[in-house]
């Protein structure tokens, strides 16, 4: 009876963990919804898009509904795609899909945050914002129409 060689071992024994998030871009008079992660929570005080973790069965855009109810307290109509981007924080990675949301009811409360503010495009660069958007800033303030003026592109090194 022959026995075969075991196995090589190649495959690494721990597997990559994922988790899908969505977020919103929310726009009123020209500004940006962003909110303020709350006390107790990872990257607390940090300003975010609404949003969070895409659950088990829903679409991108269920999860983004469902989330923007959650934490603002608003139904809203799901955009288009705008931009996706991945990061990763120690063995997690995340994968983030950002939304245009041009269209919801009900005013967007603090349910979740500490606080929202409606801000100025421009302004996002001055705020505390994840490490994972501010990695791809220059392509989030493409995606929601940051128009720096000439005399101060030197801002954006
Ligand atoms: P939970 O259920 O307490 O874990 O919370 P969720 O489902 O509200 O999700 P959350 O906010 O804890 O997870 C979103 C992850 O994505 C978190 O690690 C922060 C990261 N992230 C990076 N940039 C953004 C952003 O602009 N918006 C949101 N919502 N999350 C972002």
């Amino acid at each position: 009876m022959t026995t075969s060689a075991a196995p090589v071992k190649t495959r690494r024994t721990r597997k990559n963990h994922w988790i899908p998030v969505v977020a919103g871009f929310l726009r009123k008079d020209g500004r940006i919804l962003i909110g303020q992660r709350p006390e107790n929570n990872t990257l607390a005080g940090q300003w975010e898009f609404p949003g969070g973790k895409v659950e088990l069965g829903e679409s991108p855009e269920e999860a983004l509904a469902r989330e923007l109810r959650e934490e603002l307290g608003i139904e809203a109509t799901v955009g288009e795609l705008k931009l996706a981007c991945t990061h990763t924080y120690g063995d997690v990675g995340i994968m983030i899909l950002f939304f245009e949301i041009l269209f919801w009811k009900g005013e967007p409360k603090a349910k979740h945050h500490m606080m929202l503010e409606w801000i100025y495009p421009e302004e996002l660069r001055d705020r505390q914002i994840p490490e994972a958007n501010r990695k791809i800033l220059d392509r989030i303030e493409k995606a929601i129409g940051v128009q720096w003026p000439k005399s101060s592109s030197s801002r954006k090194g």
